[in-house]
């Protein structure tokens, strides 16, 4: 006779935890979940505000910073080399007046172009859009 009176009082209490667990377990209303996207959204507004315009000047300045150390590197060149044509980078890498390990290229992975007319030196890239003679090219 016990054990019948153990059996109901069991079987009531799994039955309320199964309800509470399958409640637990409708997981996220609409509304739970349009609002985790908004805020999911603002953070990437934020992000796309604060970050982007701080990356593109930082390749602006680290690409104005390599093209002024490649001028210098072109000038030493050429007073070692009076008679010689205008230097390209792989020349003044390989005759070690541009550091080994030093990229080459801008911030873009373009080539910079290197004018040579006497004395006056000029180093340039097109900067982000990739074309000479635009607004945003770096000297
Ligand atoms: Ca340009």
């Amino acid at each position: 006779m016990k054990p019948k009176n153990n059996t109901l009082s069991l079987s009531t209490a799994p039955l309320s935890l199964t309800a509470l667990r399958r409640r637990r377990e409708e997981g996220m209303t609409l509304v739970e979940i349009m609002i985790v996207v908004i805020i999911m959204a603002l953070i990437a507004t934020a992000v796309g505000v604060a970050v982007l315009p701080r990356l593109k000047k930082a390749r602006e300045d680290s690409t104005r910073t390599d093209a002024q150390s490649i001028r210098s590197a072109v000038v030493m060149y050429i007073s070692e080399n009076p008679s010689g044509s205008c230097p390209s980078t792989q020349d003044l890498a390989e005759g070690g007046f541009l550091d080994a390990n030093k990229r080459l290229s801008d911030a873009w992975d373009r080539d910079f172009q290197i004018e040579c007319e006497g004395d006056n030196v000029s180093v340039a890239s097109s900067g982000a859009d990739g074309q000479f003679g635009t607004e945003d090219d770096i000297n």
